[in-house]
């Protein structure tokens, strides 16, 4: 195992806050609807914990403090990988992003990308833009992504460029494991 994290202690994770509001958060999920359509979660995912990365969690209504105008990212701690031979990826996310695709210059939802020369250079794992809303599980073999190497870092964006109207851009995280095999020297 390289890294286990249920986001319930502070491991490390850093954000670089580029977007009006919705600043990811470590917290105890507040959630909120659209009718009967969650849009923030009010439960992370762990089978006994309580705290999970949120996309700003004041307000009560499916408007407050979701995605707006620009990117906030959340930045693994620098994980060591050199021991590793195989890698994979595991973490549960939530992205409830309103309304239909529009034009590129609009893009909103969710990007997950890794490192592993320490966040020089990215590597795409996932682009989710159409959900709506509930907790999911993913999976990703990260051979053909990176290298297992000393600097692996995960990072996810949350994106809500969206400049025609007020659309709805709530992400979560919880749960990221990356484990594989490791090479024991005895
Ligand atoms: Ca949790
Ligand atoms: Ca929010
Ligand atoms: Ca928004």
């Amino acid at each position: 195992m390289l890294f286990s994290d249920d986001m319930e202690t502070d491991r490390g994770w850093q954000v670089e806050h580029e977007a009006t509001s919705g600043r990811w958060q470590r917290a105890e999920p507040r959630g909120t609807w659209l009718g009967a359509i969650p849009v923030q979660p009010d439960e992370d995912a762990s089978p006994t914990g309580r705290l999970a990365f949120v996309t700003g969690n004041a307000g009560t209504m499916p408007r407050d403090d979701d995605v707006d105008a620009g990117t906030t990212r959340l930045v693994s701690p620098l994980l060591d990988a050199s021991s590793f031979v195989s890698l994979e990826l595991r973490y549960a996310r939530w992205l409830y992003r309103e309304g239909p695709a529009t034009a590129p210059e609009d893009a909103s939802g969710l990007i997950v990308e890794v490192s592993d020369d320490g966040g020089e250079s990215w590597v795409l794992v996932e682009v989710a833009a159409e959900d709506v809303g509930g907790w999911i599980e993913v999976h990703r073999d990260l051979d053909p992504l990176v290298v297992p190497a000393e600097r692996l870092r995960l990072r996810v964006s949350a994106v809500d460029l969206t400049r025609d109207y007020d659309r709805i851009v709530e992400a979560a995280l919880d749960e990221v494991v990356i484990e594989g095999f490791e090479l024991v020297c005895d």
